[in-house]
């Protein structure tokens, strides 16, 4: 992919230009706002295309700032190589995920942008990156799943106190009925909010909490841990989504410290229960951010909300390209290494 970069005094006259210089197919992946010669405010584009303009220039290597581990963002850096792939492999991303990073970065390397928002834009596009109010719309009942212990029942608590503290109501169900204490912090949660949690073991008490919940904007619903290999139980737990209700908006929940080529295949294992949505959790617990990519690149559901604190109190924080791309420019440490 090759990048050119135009300034023009407006959307218009830039789209003539970039037509005129590289043709109809070429898209653009950046605008910006600048000052132009003549002291009035222009556009600034950076348009791409797929064959090259020119030959590419002699690659430089990226500075790799080894104290901090932190690839260097100076405006003369090098063009993407071979320590761009190192710094993505130690991430854990993907071969091919890897390769379509690289190319597009590269081109953007090239155009004089520093990795991290080089990596910015591509993930932008790569992504499906939403507002954490357009994952978790109001008036829909929201159903939190995935594997064991990945966090479910906290980020719900999370969820919830935020909702409430920004004055709505909520209602809290649970389904799990199988974790000894798992409903217990749910319904600690509900009663620190004022608002009380349900736990729906089956149909009648599903009928019964119906009856008592009322109009609630934000409703939020608990699930028992289901084991990815266990397709069984994830289609017999499938049936007590059916009995919702509502038909539900299902998040699946997955911890970022998973093996980067396991957490690619969990979309797969709980296809049945179609989630729209995949919300990472234990962020702090890691500095290995390959499988949170790979799992999203390669699945078209929407990201936006991460967790990396375990106390139910502290929020779920926002997830955009922008931030992700910021731990990714960072080499990847171990425990033992100093950061
Ligand atoms: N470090 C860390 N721990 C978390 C995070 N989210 C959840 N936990 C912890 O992970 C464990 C399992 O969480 P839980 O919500 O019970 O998981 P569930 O089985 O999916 O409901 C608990 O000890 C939580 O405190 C997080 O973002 N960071
Ligand atoms: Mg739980």
């Amino acid at each position: 992919m090759r990048l050119q970069t135009f300034t023009a005094p407006n959307m218009q006259a830039a789209i003539k230009l970039i037509k005129e210089e590289l043709g109809r197919d070429a898209v653009i992946v950046a605008t910006k706002k600048v000052e132009q010669p003549d002291g009035s405010m222009g556009l600034e584009i950076t348009a791409a295309m797929d064959r090259p303009i020119t030959p590419p220039p002699a690659p430089v290597a990226p500075k790799i700032n080894a104290d901090a581990g932190v690839v260097t963002s100076s405006a003369e850096q090098a063009p993407v190589n071979d320590d761009f792939d190192l710094l993505m492999n130690g991430h854990g991303i993907a071969t091919e995920v890897s390769e379509r990073l690289r190319k597009a970065a590269s081109g953007l390397g090239d155009a004089g942008f520093s990795h991290a928002d080089a990596l910015e834009m591509v993930l932008g596009k790569l992504l499906k990156f939403q507002h954490p109010a357009e994952l978790f719309p109001c008036g829909q009942l929201h159903v939190l799943v995935g594997p064991t212990g990945a966090g479910k029942t906290t980020l719900a608590s999370k969820l919830a106190l935020s909702r409430k503290s920004s004055g709505q109501s909520i209602a809290l169900l649970s389904l799990d009925d199988q974790k000894i204490g798992g409903f217990e912090q749910l319904a600690l949660v509900a009663e620190a909010l004022g608002e009380q949690a349900h736990l729906i073991p089956d149909e009648s008490a599903l009928r019964e909490a119906a009856k008592k919940l009322g109009k609630r904007q934000f409703l939020l619903v608990d699930t028992p841990g289901l084991n990815p290999y266990d397709q069984k139980a994830i289609q017999e737990f499938a049936k007590r989504l059916q009995q919702l209700p509502v038909e539900p908006v299902v998040h699946l929940v997955l911890p970022a410290t998973l093996d980067s080529t396991l957490l690619p295949s969990m979309p797969v294992a709980f296809a049945g229960l179609k989630p729209r949505t995949l919300l990472f959790t234990k962020m702090d617990e890691t500095r290995h951010y390959g499988g949170v990519v790979n799992v999203a690149a390669n699945h078209p559901l929407a990201v936006g909300i991460y967790s990396d604190n375990p106390q139910p109190a502290a929020d779920a924080q926002p997830l955009d390209a922008a931030l992700l791309a910021q731990k990714l420019a960072k080499k990847p440490t171990y425990p033992w290494e100093r950061e």
